[in-house]
C-alpha cells in the first residue's frame, strides 16, 4: 500500500548574523527540530535593505519568518517572540519552551525573563538607537556609555555582574 504523506508547510526566516532578536529563533527551531531555510539580507546595503523592507517589513527590522502551507497561503510574523509563541502552539510536543500549564508560576518566570531581555533591554541597546544618541553630538564615547548603562540594568534586572 502506498503511504500518502501530507505536503510539509515551508519556514523561511529571514535573519541576520549578528542579531539576537534571531538567534532566540534559531535556538527554538532547532530545539523543537523545525527545518528553518534561512535567508539573510546585507541590512547595510542600502538598495537590499529597500527590498527587504519593501516585500517584507517596513521597518526593515530581523526577523521575519514565513510560513508557507502546502496549500501555498503565506503568513509573515515580524516579531521574534510572537514567532516563538507560534512554533510553540504549533508543535506543542516537541521540546516545549514553556513549563507546563500546571506550572503557572515557572511559566510566568519564563515570562518574566523574556519580558526584560524583550521589553526593557533589547531595544534601548538595539544598534539603532545606540547609533542615534551617537548622532545627537556625533560622539563615539556617547554610544559606549549609553550602551553599557542599558548593560548595568541588564545586570541590576537578573542579578549578575555588569558585562566590562
Ligand atoms: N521586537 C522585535 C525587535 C526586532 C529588532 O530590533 N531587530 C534588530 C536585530 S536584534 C534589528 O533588526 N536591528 C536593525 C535595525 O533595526 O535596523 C523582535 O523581537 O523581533
Amino acid at each position: 500500500m502506498t503511504q500518502h504523506t501530507e505536503p510539509a508547510d515551508s519556514f523561511r526566516l529571514y535573519c541576520y548574523y549578528s542579531s539576537s532578536c534571531c538567534h532566540r529563533v534559531i535556538i527554538a527551531a532547532h530545539l523543537k527540530s523545525i527545518p528553518l531555510t534561512v535567508s539573510v539580507p546585507n541590512l547595510k546595503d542600502e538598495p537590499q535593505r529597500d527590498e527587504y523592507r519593501s516585500a517584507l517589513n517596513p521597518i526593515a527590522s530581523v526577523p521575519t519568518l514565513i510560513v508557507t502551507s502546502a496549500s501555498g497561503r503565506k503568513t509573515r510574523i515580524r516579531q521574534s517572540v510572537a514567532i516563538l509563541e507560534y512554533f510553540e502552539e504549533r508543535f506543542p510536543h516537541r521540546y516545549p519552551l514553556l513549563p507546563p500549564v500546571s506550572e503557572p508560576e515557572q511559566r510566568a518566570r519564563v515570562r518574566d525573563f523574556v519580558n526584560i531581555i524583550t521589553s526593557d533591554v533589547q531595544p534601548p541597546a538595539n544598534s539603532r538607537g545606540a547609533q542615534r544618541v551617537r548622532a545627537i553630538r556625533g560622539e563615539l564615547d556617547d554610544q559606549a556609555t549609553f550602551v553599557k548603562s542599558v548593560r548595568t540594568r541588564l545586570s541590576l534586572l537578573i542579578g549578575v555582574q555588569p558585562i566590562r
